[in-house]
C-alpha cells in the first residue's frame, strides 16, 4: 500500500535553505527563510526566554499532561497581547497549538465544521503554506487581489472589488501585520473598510498574525486585528510566538475564536479542545509556558519588549539603508517602497530569472518571487544587495 505514495511538492523556502547550506562560496547571503538574525547572523535566544527557562527549571515540579487547550496563563497572556481590550474576555475561546501553523490548520478545521460549504479567500499572494494546507484539506479557495506589482503597494481597490464576490459564511484570511511575502500592509482605515464589507456580506474574518512587534510596534501592529474583532460579530485569530519570542522550534501558537456573545463561548472552547484532541491531544507546552510566564511578569515582559523593539528598529534601519543605497545607485525612487514596507519581508518585483541571477552571480539567496528577509542583512551586506539588485535590474 505504501508503495502507492507519490512524491509531494517540496517547500520552496525550505529547499532554498538547503541550497544555501550547500553553496561553498564564502561571500553568500541568506535572505530566504523568515528567521530573524542579528547583525552577526545569529538567531538569538531572547534574554527573557532564557530567564524564564531558568525559573521554570527551578520551579517546575511535573511534566504531566496539561489540559487540551494548554496552559491557561498562556492563552490569557496571548489574548491580552493580541486583542488588548478590543472584546470582552468572555467572548474569546482560546487554545494553544503547535506554532502559528497549527493555529491556522485548526482554524481551517473549525470553519469547515461550522460550514461544510465554506470557501476561504486568501490574498494574492499569501504565505504559500496557507494555500497548500487548504488544498491538502480539500477546502475551496479563492484569491482576492492584494499586491500591485507595479507600485509594490496594496491594490486596495482591487481587493475591495474582489471581495464583492463573497457569499455569507465565507472566510476571509487576512494578515494581521507584516504581510508575508510582500511587506505591504493594510492601513487602519483599510481594515475598517474590510470589516464593513465582511459584515455586509455575512463573511467571517480569520486573521493570521505571526509578526506582532516586527512592524510598527506591539500595539500598532495589533490595531487592525483589534478593530476587526471588535467590529465583526464573529472572528478567528491565529497567532504565532515563533518570531516575536524567537522560539521557532518550540512550536508555540494560539487559536482564538471570538463569539458573538459570551453565552456561545463555551461551545467554541469545547470545539477548540475537541479539535486539539482529534489532531494531537495536548499542544506543546514548553514554549507556551515561557510566553505565559513572560507576559505575566512585569520585569520579564519589559525586558522582552525592549529586546523585541531593538530587533524591530534594527530591521527598520536596514530597510532605510537599502532604500537609500538603491536611490543612489539607480538615481530614482523606484525602490522607495522598501522603507515603506514593514516586517521581515519585502517583495522586490524582480523576475524569477533575475532572482536566479542574484543567486548565481552574487551568492544572494531570496525566494523565487523576489521576497527577501530584511533580517538576513547587516550594514555590510546592504550595499552588496543594492549593487546586485541594480546589476540584475539593468539586464
Ligand atoms: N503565518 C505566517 C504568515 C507566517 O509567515 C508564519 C511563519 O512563520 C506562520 C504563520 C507560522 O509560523 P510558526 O508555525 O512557525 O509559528
Ligand atoms: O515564510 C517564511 O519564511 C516563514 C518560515 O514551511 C517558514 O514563515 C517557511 C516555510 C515553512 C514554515 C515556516
Amino acid at each position: 500500500m505504501l508503495k502507492e505514495l507519490q512524491p509531494q511538492p517540496k517547500d520552496k523556502i525550505l529547499m532554498l535553505m538547503e541550497m544555501f547550506k550547500a553553496d561553498p562560496r564564502e561571500q553568500k547571503v541568506d535572505l530566504g527563510v523568515g528567521v530573524y538574525k542579528d547583525a552577526n547572523g545569529v538567531t538569538p535566544v531572547m534574554r527573557a526566554i532564557k530567564a524564564a527557562e531558568k525559573q521554570l527549571w527551578e520551579t517546575e515540579t511535573t511534566k504531566s499532561y496539561t489540559g487540551l487547550a494548554g496552559d491557561p496563563a498562556f492563552a490569557a497572556g496571548m489574548r491580552e497581547l493580541v486583542l488588548g481590550d478590543a472584546v470582552p474576555a468572555d467572548r474569546v475561546a482560546a487554545a494553544a497549538t503547535p506554532g502559528g501553523t497549527g493555529a491556522v490548520r485548526q482554524a481551517f478545521d473549525l470553519v469547515r465544521m461550522a460550514n461544510p460549504d465554506v470557501t476561504v479567500w486568501v490574498s494574492a499572494p499569501t504565505w504559500p503554506n496557507h494555500v497548500s494546507i487548504l488544498k491538502h484539506m480539500g477546502i475551496p479557495t479563492r484569491e482576492y487581489r492584494y499586491f500591485d506589482d507595479e507600485t509594490c503597494a496594496v491594490d486596495f481597490d482591487g481587493m475591495v472589488a474582489d471581495l464583492d464576490g463573497l457569499k455569507a459564511g465565507d472566510v476571509v484570511l487576512l494578515h494581521g501585520c507584516c504581510h508575508n511575502p510582500t511587506g505591504a500592509n493594510l492601513t487602519l482605515p483599510e481594515f475598517k473598510k474590510v470589516a464593513e464589507i465582511l459584515n455586509a456580506k455575512g463573511a467571517i474574518p480569520m486573521i493570521d498574525i505571526a509578526y506582532q512587534g516586527f512592524g510598527d510596534g506591539l500595539e500598532a501592529d495589533a490595531a487592525g486585528v483589534r478593530h476587526v474583532v471588535s467590529a465583526c460579530p464573529e472572528s478567528l485569530v491565529a497567532a504565532s510566538c515563533s518570531k516575536n519570542f524567537g522560539i521557532y522550534r518550540e512550536r508555540a501558537g494560539v487559536l482564538m475564536a471570538i463569539q458573538e456573545d459570551a453565552a456561545k463561548t463555551a461551545v467554541a472552547q469545547g470545539t477548540l479542545n475537541h479539535l486539539n484532541r482529534q489532531n494531537f491531544s495536548f499542544p506543546p507546552d514548553h514554549g507556551a509556558r515561557l510566553v505565559g510566564m513572560i507576559l505575566a511578569d512585569d520585569a520579564l515582559k519589559a525586558d522582552w519588549m525592549a529586546e523585541l523593539e531593538e530587533m524591530r528598529l534594527g530591521m527598520l534601519k536596514l530597510r532605510e539603508q537599502l532604500a537609500e543605497e538603491l536611490r543612489k545607485l539607480t538615481g530614482s525612487d523606484r525602490f522607495g517602497f522598501i522603507a515603506q514596507h514593514r516586517g521581515m519581508f519585502s517583495r522586490l518585483g524582480l523576475t524569477p530569472e533575475q532572482v536566479e541571477k542574484m543567486r548565481e552571480d552574487h551568492g544572494i539567496y531570496m525566494v523565487g518571487d523576489s521576497r527577501f528577509n530584511v533580517a538576513g542583512l547587516n550594514e555590510k551586506t546592504v550595499p552588496l544587495l543594492a549593487k546586485a539588485i541594480a546589476a540584475v535590474d539593468k539586464v
